[in-house]
């Protein structure tokens, strides 16, 4: 890992929940997080300096079925790693708006909790629901685990910039070095 010399934002989240594509969003980028079609692909961390305010750190995807065991269970302690190495400011977990959380959720939730990291839920592909449904996708979250805000749940879509404003402003409030 380089040398921390930015407050760090880490991105945690299962692969195809639209990571890449949300902090391309965050910076008005096309390519900066590489949106790559295969699910399962990014299998590093990568550190994201921007304009020297910030850092973001995209993790690696976990619990994608089809990568083999021993490289799921290499990639749940680098993650670990990363996030009880005091760095980050604020997790950002993603999950799919349309999906109730899946257990590897729930689980990431509970460590940080623990851990004393902070942390927000951004609800991606808000695009694909309707309104009448945002609420219903919320409940599906905090009710998920004990504790669990729904200020803490960020309905999010990189594609009509929903979530943008407000995800902004809460990792510029947590941002610290
Ligand atoms: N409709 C919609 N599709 C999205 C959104 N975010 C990501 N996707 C699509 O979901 C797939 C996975 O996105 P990607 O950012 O590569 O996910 P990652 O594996 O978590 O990095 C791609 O086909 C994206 O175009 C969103 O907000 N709305
Ligand atoms: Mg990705």
């Amino acid at each position: 890992m380089p040398r921390q010399v930015l407050p760090e934002i880490a991105f945690a989240g299962r692969s195809n929940v639209g990571k890449s594509s949300l902090i391309n969003c965050l910076v008005q980028r096309k390519r900066l997080a590489q949106a790559s079609s295969t699910p399962g692909r990014t299998r590093c961390i990568n550190f994201y300096n921007v304009n020297n305010v910030i850092c973001l750190v995209d993790l690696p995807g976990y619990g994608y079925s089809k990568a083999s065991k021993t490289l799921r269970a290499k990639l749940a302690p680098l993650i670990e790693a990363y996030l009880s190495s005091g760095r980050p400011s604020l997790c950002v977990s993603l999950v799919d708006c349309r999906r109730p959380p899946e257990r590897s959720d729930v689980f990431l939730w509970q460590w940080l909790a623990a851990h004393n990291v902070a942390f927000v839920v951004a609800a991606t592909k808000a695009d694909k629901i309707s309104r009448s449904k945002h609420n219903a996708a919320v409940e599906a979250i905090t009710g998920a685990i004990e504790g669990l805000q729904s200020s803490q749940v960020i309905l999010f879509s990189s594609k009509t910039g929903m979530g943008r404003a407000e995800l902004l402003r809460r990792i510029f409030s947590h941002a610290k070095k």
